[in-house]
């Protein structure tokens, strides 16, 4: 194990050595113990790779310690990034300033939010989707992973995709607004993990921006999963999944052997790869570990395509969406393969592309190494000019211990999270190609640092584009442990802020976030346009005039058309009928910018905001008798407390 020395952003040692090892120990056995692991964990330790440069305990030293307030962001002034996060099993997407580490807003996608009435009003429910009864098919989701749209390479600032392990659905966040406006269920999938847009048409290179967006399926299920196979396994695939950017219709699926990961995808266009854990189509875990070596796939597009075209597709169940194959069995001969499996070590997490285009790094995770795949043998293996997928491997430097996750800085640098060692690692991707071909002077490892504890995603600032700057790293960690006060039995995450532009990483700061970001992007801050105050035109269901507040019978059905403007609500009192249904429709007429309304009923569980220009509805039974307040929620003018009106239900 490294000797580290624990210090805070001031050089100031914080915790002693020993007590943050004998944490990992602890940690990493409990994790393998549980996973069976532990036999595993021991023989990497022994042969603890010899390539691995030792950390330098040089944290601490004054050289390389971070200043106080060099990275602050005074009171007033704004952060140069934003960073766009999953929130794991919270469901939402969140969005925070850097190098602050402000939250700056949390978007509601695949959970409910009453602070802004998401999964509450009716335009919330129609994009979450409905059962027949018009209640919500889902209340719940998994987000992993969070991707922008591309033009040229780089962020367009158009739309974010997410992705829901939980449900199997897709999610689109237009970033004008950033609100989710679309949500697409992906049929015969399960555990949804990998999600990346294209950057190029594999086809037409002139249309040089995202058109579609890539998903991997983890676990494998019955196809159709209508009640068969069920106590047949073996039966059991994965599909990989093309959703159209624009429409959010799944365009297409491939069968694949073995299951899927992450997902990314080569500038040309061409190309999606995604990480393959699971080659051994096990469904207990020790037969998933059983072989040395897994893979990561390439899906060749532009044939994929073809192959639909020319009806060479199949459908599975009630699903419209064709299917191809793209097991080993149907692609053998290259030349007309619509996948490449490359072999990479054991069960590896992560496939991320340097920003030069060239190369797609996999880690092993149960095996220390990052393999870099080169995208142009990939070309070449698809065109019959590479024997062996595995030639398509220009480098496999030995890293350390648990690799998930590499970023780049635009340098040629690769840092790699590692799970188990609790660091990020730095290394050169050229040094390891050189490592590979013979050079046994290289090191390829060039600095490491302790994070705190036990990183899972990493990412670097622009990282993920053409752009890459090679400014901010941030690191993802899984346990907080020690690093915050005390808040009971479930703890905060720490994100910490990495420095990288120098030749040594330096910890900037730890910030919170609640359980649990996996993946984000950082953006660079000038890239982002957002409007402020919406457009009443685009609310179709606008009240747009004040002298359209009214209520309408139809029947035993209510309709109320009323406004909004600081500090009245258009009516004053509405009355309806025990047993009516009634739908609200409330149009903010203030323009002021952050001028928000809201508009909860006492007793009735309704509660929802309208922005500046917006329209929002509700519809629910009147099922008790009685007056009701109803008031505004969200603070907006010294009367805000008397925004009120009375919500009458006649017996
Ligand atoms: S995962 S810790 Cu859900 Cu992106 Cu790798
Ligand atoms: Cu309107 Cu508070
Ligand atoms: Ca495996």
């Amino acid at each position: 194990m490294m000797d580290h020395k624990e210090t805070d952003i001031s050089g100031t040692p914080v915790l002693p050595d020993q007590g943050r090892r004998n944490f990992l120990e602890t940690t990493a056995k409990a994790t393998l113990a549980g996973a069976g692991l532990a036999m595993g964990l021991a023989a990497c330790k022994s042969d603890k790779p010899a390539a691995t440069a030792p950390a330098k305990a040089a944290e601490g030293d004054g050289a390389r310690a971070v200043a106080p307030g060099e990275f602050d962001v005074h009171p007033g002034k704004l952060d140069s990034y934003y960073i766009f996060s999953s929130a794991g099993h919270n469901g939402e997407v969140r969005i925070y300033g850097l190098p602050s580490g402000r939250t700056l807003k949390r978007i509601p996608v695949f959970n409910l939010d009453p602070m802004v009435g998401w999964g509450i009003t009716n335009e919330s429910k129609k994009i979450m989707g409905t059962k027949p009864d018009g209640t919500l098919k889902y209340t719940t989701g998994d987000t992993h992973h969070v991707h922008g749209s591309y033009t040229d390479g780089t962020y367009d600032s158009k739309y974010l995709w997410t992705n829901d392990k939980l449900n199997g659905r897709i999610a689109r966040i237009r970033m004008d607004r950033m609100e989710c406006d679309a949500i697409t269920e992906i049929p015969n999938v399960q555990g949804f993990h990998g999600i990346f847009p294209d950057k190029r048409d594999p086809v037409d290179s002139n249309i040089n921006h995202t058109t579609r967006v890539f998903c991997g399926a983890e676990f494998h299920s019955p196809q159709p999963n209508d009640g068969r196979d069920v106590n047949d396994p073996t039966k059991w695939f994965a599909l990989f999944t093309c959703v159209d950017a624009e429409s959010m219709d799944v365009r297409w699926q491939v069968k694949v052997d073995g299951n899927m990961d992450l997902v990314a995808t080569s500038y040309d266009g061409k190309l999606a790869a995604t990480n393959q854990y699971n080659t051994e189509n096990g469904y207990l875990l020790a037969d998933m570990m059983s072989a040395e070596r897994d893979a990561c796939v390439f899906f060749n597009i532009e044939r994929v395509e073809a192959a639909i075209k020319a009806g060479k597709s199949f459908t599975i169940g009630d699903s419209k969406v064709p299917v191809v194959d793209g097991t080993h069995a149907a692609n053998q001969d290259p030349k007309t393969a619509l996948t490449c499996y490359v072999p990479v070590p054991k069960n590896p997490h992560g496939v991320n592309l340097s920003p030069d285009g060239k190369y797609f790094v996999c880690s092993g995770k149960l095996s220390p190494t990052a393999t870099v795949i080169a995208t142009e043998l990939v070309h070449k293996w698809f065109a019959g000019e590479l024997k062996d997928p595995r030639d398509a491997v220009v480098a496999e430097p030995e890293i350390g211990l648990g690799p998930l996750h590499t970023a780049f800085d635009g340098r040629g640098n690769a840092y790699t999270s590692l799970f188990l060692d609790s660091q990020i690692v730095k290394w050169n991707v050229e040094k390891a190609i050189a490592q590979y071909k013979g050079d046994k002077s290289v090191q390829p490892v060039v600095d490491r640092i302790d994070v705190h504890y036990q990183p899972g995603h990493t990412y670097a600032s622009m990282g993920e584009t053409k752009e890459a700057d090679g400014k901010f790293l941030n690191a993802g960690n899984k346990f907080s442990k020690d690093r915050f006060l005390p808040v009971g039995p479930l703890h905060v995450e720490t994100e910490q802020l990495i420095d990288i532009t120098g030749d040594k990483m330096r910890l900037i700061h730890d910030h919170t976030a609640y359980p649990e970001p996996h993946d984000a992007i950082i953006v660079r801050a000038d890239v982002v346009k957002t409007k402020q105050v919406s457009d009443m035109n685009d609310f179709p269901n606008a009240v747009k005039s004040m002298d359209d507040n009214r209520v309408e019978r139809h029947g035993n059905k209510v309709f109320v058309y009323m406004t909004s403007q600081a500090p009245n609500y258009g009516l004053a009192e509405i009355k309806v009928k025990h047993g009516d249904e009634v739908t609200i429709t409330v149009t903010n007429h203030d323009k002021v910018e952050d001028l928000t309304h809201g508009f909860g009923i006492e007793k009735y569980n309704v509660n929802f905001i309208i922005n500046p220009q917006e329209t929002h509805s509700v519809t629910f039974k009147a099922d008790k008798p009685g007056a009701f307040w109803i008031y505004c929620t969200h603070f907006c003018h010294a009367l805000h407390l008397e925004m009120r009106s009375r919500f009458i239900v006649e017996k």
